[in-house]
């Protein structure tokens, strides 16, 4: 077992206000599952997002140009950014993931489809800086779809832009999507489906540290709880306790009371304004904008 992720995983545990990383959504069955949130009907950031990637594919396209190398943060599947090949014409690809699962099989196939471009996949946690020495002087383009930033405090995303401005180097830039504010209804069915694939999704997540750290949650005893914090624009997934609940790991134990809450994941939504000002204050040079017609989700590319 790796001892600082029981470290970090204990930190959030024992804190007075008791959180856990949404990295760890992302084992085996997580990914699956999200793949499934995905195609819910209230989850609508991925099929408009799409939707947008298809009606200004040729804008697209030409604000972002050609580059050396495409950097796919979150890659998943791969499946979005190998629809950028095309256009962007990369000589290479470099595919990131937290999870190693989806990763290494999608490149191998890929592979398959395109020959000509030479492709690699890495783990890699996005919430610690980026660098990648090996490939100064080359255009990079970024692509960072799904509104996964939404998953980063701000201050988080200040640090994050500036990384990647300053990789880039003037040339090259930042392709992403992010989901909007909205009509907080639609959010909270966004994050609460009917289904209750988000409340699996959201309690796997114990299951996985089960795996971690050799703790004995029982998803039994919590429940899913999602709701938008019009304060802070974010919607925030909590794991509440259904009774009073021990747990215990390693030489660690906690006691929940009934309702006590764990925070699992916040998902920020910005306005076009703010967070054009966030890419712009990390450095980039413009950014060029384009949502659907309700204005629920926008893709940026910012220039560096
Ligand atoms: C990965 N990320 C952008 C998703 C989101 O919408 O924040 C994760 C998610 N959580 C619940 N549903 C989807």
């Amino acid at each position: 077992m790796n001892q600082s992720l029981i470290n970090e995983i204990t930190n959030g545990l024992q804190s007075s206000k008791p959180f856990i990383s949404p990295k760890y959504f992302y084992d085996e069955l997580g990914s699956r599952l999200f793949e499934a949130i995905t195609l819910l009907d209230e989850y609508y950031p991925t099929r408009v997002e799409k939707s947008i990637m298809k009606m200004y594919e040729q804008q697209i396209a030409s604000a972002v140009g050609t580059c050396d190398v495409l950097l796919d943060l979150g890659a998943g599947n791969c499946a979005k950014a190998s629809e950028l090949f095309d256009s962007v014409k990369p000589k290479q690809y470099l595919a990131l993931d937290i999870s190693r699962d989806f990763l290494e099989l999608a490149i191998i196939e890929l592979k398959k489809k395109f020959p000509h471009i030479q492709m690699a996949a890495q783990v890699c946690d996005l919430s610690q800086p980026l660098s990648f020495p090996e490939l100064a002087g080359k255009k990079k383009t970024f692509f960072y779809p799904g509104s996964s930033i939404g998953n980063f405090n701000p201050d988080q995303v200040s640090s994050f832009f500036k990384n990647i401005a300053t990789i880039c180097d003037g040339s090259g830039g930042l392709l992403i999507g992010v989901d909007l504010v909205k009509d907080s209804d639609v959010l909270q069915k966004a994050y609460d489906d009917s289904l209750g694939v988000t409340a699996a999704f959201n309690l796997n997540v114990l299951n996985h540290l089960n795996k971690i750290i050799g703790s004995n949650f029982d998803v039994m005893d919590w429940e899913h709880f999602a709701i938008f914090n019009q304060e802070d624009s974010r919607i925030e997934m909590h794991l509440r306790a259904k009774h009073d609940v021990s747990v215990t790991w390693q030489a660690q134990s906690k006691h929940f009371k009934a309702g006590e809450m764990i925070h699992t994941e916040n998902s920020y939504k910005y306005t076009k304004a703010s967070f054009c000002d966030l890419l712009i204050k990390a450095g980039f040079k413009t950014v060029q904008t384009w949502t659907d017609s309700k204005e629920f989700f926008m893709v940026c590319y910012a220039k560096a």
